[in-house]
């Protein structure tokens, strides 16, 4: 079964930033999908609960330079 999380992310300023959030979040262990959106400051994250967790795809975000927080 996959997981889906919509997350908060700022800090993107153009579309290099985009590509470097879904980059890193999709150099994640257990991910399968992302998509950034630059205009809307969020990304969508559909991942395998068994193998990543909202945290480390935080996490990921935050290593690469943005700041990030779930939508619940
Ligand atoms: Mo270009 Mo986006 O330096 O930070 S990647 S503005």
């Amino acid at each position: 079964a996959a997981a889906e999380a919509h997350v908060r992310v700022t800090g993107m300023t153009c579309s290099a930033c985009t590509s470097a959030v879904e980059a890193a979040v999709s150099a994640r262990r257990g991910v399968r999908r992302v998509a950034v959106s630059l205009l809307q400051n969020r990304a969508h994250v559909v991942f395998d609960p068994a193998l990543a967790k909202v945290e480390d795809i935080i996490e990921s975000i935050e290593d690469a330079g943005f700041e990030a927080e779930i939508i619940p």
